[in-house]
């Protein structure tokens, strides 16, 4: 399978994010995205093409232009004040409390996020975008005949919303992708999440459409990050009820329940007859992954790979999370080999 991947993604390098009352090194590193390169090419899992730059107007079809500008500069303005840190937010807004824009940096970092494990560096913007034009690049290629293509995106996308950063992720590739698709020639397009944790972002994007159906495997949000959404009673809202599908999984889930789910999506997406399939590809389900609970194998990663290349659609898969850095890219390779076996 064809890869799409900017050199400029590995650019985006936090030092720390706060976690469990401490400042930890980030677990979603540059490192993630050389391991995946390196095992692709060691497995000649085809050509690993760099992205055209596809300038804003893909990315405003979902994100808000304020939050794009402050996505641009908020690093510059932090840094005239802090020239020795990233970026994190420290203070949100409250339920009761009004939906206003702050002049203060400390103030706008919360208005725009939703966590403190999402640092802003020099140069995140910089490698978030190039992340959406892999996303773009690798539709663009899917559009035009491909059966199948794979966006290295990283930094991830799937918890931003069109104008909330957090759980790693700055720009929502998928959502941007899915667009994208629908800007072209696709009528509906369906977006599969198989991250480990829920696509809060990607849900809220679409919740209220009819036009892509949004379909999640996940832990449990009442017992995993993001917690606030990804319950299995959320089905969509106004137009889009119907057009949202959860499916929340215990702690300790293993292939044999995994693999019931996964037909109960794909069954879901076949009969939502989707002119395209966006997979959110997370491989923190992996049983070493160091911050999730789920336990796939390695050798599971083929049998997933192989469900998604059963379903028969055209197929865009990109890169969410996945932390268990020794086994990243074995684990993403199966994936793509798996789904063309
Ligand atoms: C793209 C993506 O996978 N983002 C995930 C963001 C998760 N950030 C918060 C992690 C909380 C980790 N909980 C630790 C559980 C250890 N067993
Ligand atoms: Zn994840």
């Amino acid at each position: 399978m064809l890869t799409v991947f900017s050199n400029d993604q590995l650019l985006h390098e936090g030092k720390s994010e706060f976690h469990r009352g401490q400042l930890l090194p980030c677990f979603e590193s540059p490192k993630r995205a050389e391991l995946i390169l390196a095992e692709l090419q060691a497995n000649k899992s085809g050509d690993i093409i760099a992205p055209d730059r596809f300038g804003l107007e893909p990315v405003l079809r979902i994100h808000d232009a304020a939050y794009v500008e402050f996505l641009q500069t908020a690093f510059d303005r932090w840094h005239t004040i802090h020239p020795d840190c990233d970026a994190l937010p420290h203070t949100w807004n409250m339920r009761g409390a009004r939906d206003i824009l702050p002049n203060n940096i400390y103030g706008q970092l919360g208005y725009y996020s939703c966590d403190a494990s999402t640092p802003i560096m020099a140069h995140t913007w910089q490698a978030a975008k190039a992340s959406a034009d892999a996303a773009i690049m690798a539709q663009r290629l899917v559009m035009q005949g491909h059966r199948s293509a794979f966006a290295l995106t990283r930094p991830p996308g799937h918890h931003a919303t069109s104008n909330v950063y957090g759980g790693y992720c700055y720009l929502n590739n998928a959502a941007i992708a899915a667009q994208a698709f629908l800007d072209g020639d696709a009528k509906q397009v369906a977006i599969l999440d198989i991250d480990y944790h829920h696509g809060n972002g990607t849900q809220i994007i679409f919740e209220d459409r009819n036009d892509v159906l949004v379909v999640s495997i996940h832990a449990n949000p009442a017992e995993a990050y993001p917690y606030f959404l990804g319950y299995a009673d959320e089905t969509g809202t106004g137009a889009g009820k119907g057009y949202n599908l959860n499916l929340p999984l215990p702690d300790g889930t293993d292939w044999n329940s995994y693999q019931g789910a996964l037909e109960t999506a794909l069954a879901a997406i076949s009969r939502f007859t989707p002119d395209y399939l966006v997979v959110s590809l997370g491989v923190d389900t992996y049983a070493g992954d160091p911050i999730s609970s789920f336990k796939l194998s390695s050798n599971d990663f083929s049998k997933l790979g192989h469900h998604l290349g059963k379903a028969d659609f055209p197929t865009l898969i990109l890169m969410e999370g996945g932390y268990a850095v020794d086994n990243i890219g074995c684990n993403v390779v199966k994936v793509l080999t798996g789904f063309e076996d």
